[in-house]
């Protein structure tokens, strides 16, 4: 049963999943490569271009360019970049970097990836609370080569929301690395992970970008998803996530990341609650 407090509870941790993504961007990217002036412009007119174009077609006014000023200082100010960025832009970043792989589908990296997550096996289970909630899910397969050679030793970095949608080191309260570990393939490339079903996402409903999503009439969901980067010498990493069957948002997820190839097939187990999702990575040499 959801009560007000829940409710509350719900908005003020996930307000600040956005700022403390801010936080570990910084962290993360120093301050930003030398881009040649000639590209740098080229890119700049364009979207400037782009920008004023729909202000001439669309007849903007004063009214609606002091509203959208309003909005780019608040998106600053909430710490919400990397999230509306994540969520609007970064599907088309990722279509063109991936473009040239023949192997297993890549999508959005997202804002809440945190690199050096523990080393399992821990019996293959990823960090989690003794009471954690939700459906217990087995995700195995094998790394392969795209020509089929199992890949020893392959990593798989797995990263994912609890039942309530909340990531551990960007919602409050949750234990560090929870729900996040990094697997290694034993000899014949295969893996096994044992953790549970995460929820549907909803994108902070209280910042600029929730602001942005109601005053669009839009709704904030992604749907539920573990993400995933798998690695091998010689290969290229692959970020990637995959969906669930069923999820009403597979069809319109406000990040626009789902592929059909990135669809799980989870059977139920034969002795125990929960599922089990098999699915094999093709990793493109460099
Ligand atoms: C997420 O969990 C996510 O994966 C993306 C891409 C954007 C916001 C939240
Ligand atoms: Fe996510």
């Amino acid at each position: 049963m959801s009560t007000t407090n829940d409710i509350d509870e719900f908005v003020a941790r996930a307000a600040e999943s956005g700022k403390n993504a801010t936080d570990r961007f910084r962290q993360r990217e120093s301050a930003g490569s030398e881009t040649d002036s000639v590209r740098v412009s080229r890119l700049a007119s364009r979207a400037i271009q782009a920008i004023n174009a729909v202000v001439i077609d669309e007849r903007v006014t004063y009214d609606e360019y002091n509203a959208l000023k309003t909005w780019l200082i608040r998106v600053g100010e909430d710490g919400e970049w990397p999230l509306f960025l994540d969520v609007f832009l970064e599907h088309s970043i990722e279509q063109v970097a991936n473009e040239h792989r023949s192997g297993s589908k890549g999508t959005i990296e997202g804002p809440y990836y945190v690199p050096g997550a523990p080393e399992g096996p821990w019996n293959g289970e990823i960090p989690m609370r003794a009471d954690e909630s939700g459906r217990p899910l087995v995700f195995q397969g094998q790394v392969r080569g795209i020509d089929g050679t199992p890949l020893p030793g392959a990593k798989i970095e797995m990263w994912h929301a609890d039942s309530d949608g909340f990531y551990s080191q960007f919602a409050p309260g949750i234990a560090e690395w929870n729900l996040r570990g990094t697997f290694l393939a034993g000899d014949d490339g295969r893996f096994e992970v044992h953790t549970i079903q995460p929820a549907p996402y909803q994108i902070p409903t209280d910042g600029a970008c929730g602001q942005l999503i109601a005053a669009a009439g839009w709704h904030a969901w992604r749907p539920a998803h573990l993400h995933l980067k798998v690695s091998h010498e010689g290969y290229e990493l692959l970020t990637t996530q995959l969906y669930f069957p069923g999820d009403p948002h597979n069809d319109d997820d406000i990040a626009g990341a789902v592929k059909p190839e990135l669809l799980l097939d989870p059977r139920p187990r034969a002795s125990e609650d929960g599922y089990v999702a098999t699915y094999d990575f093709e990793l493109d040499p460099v």
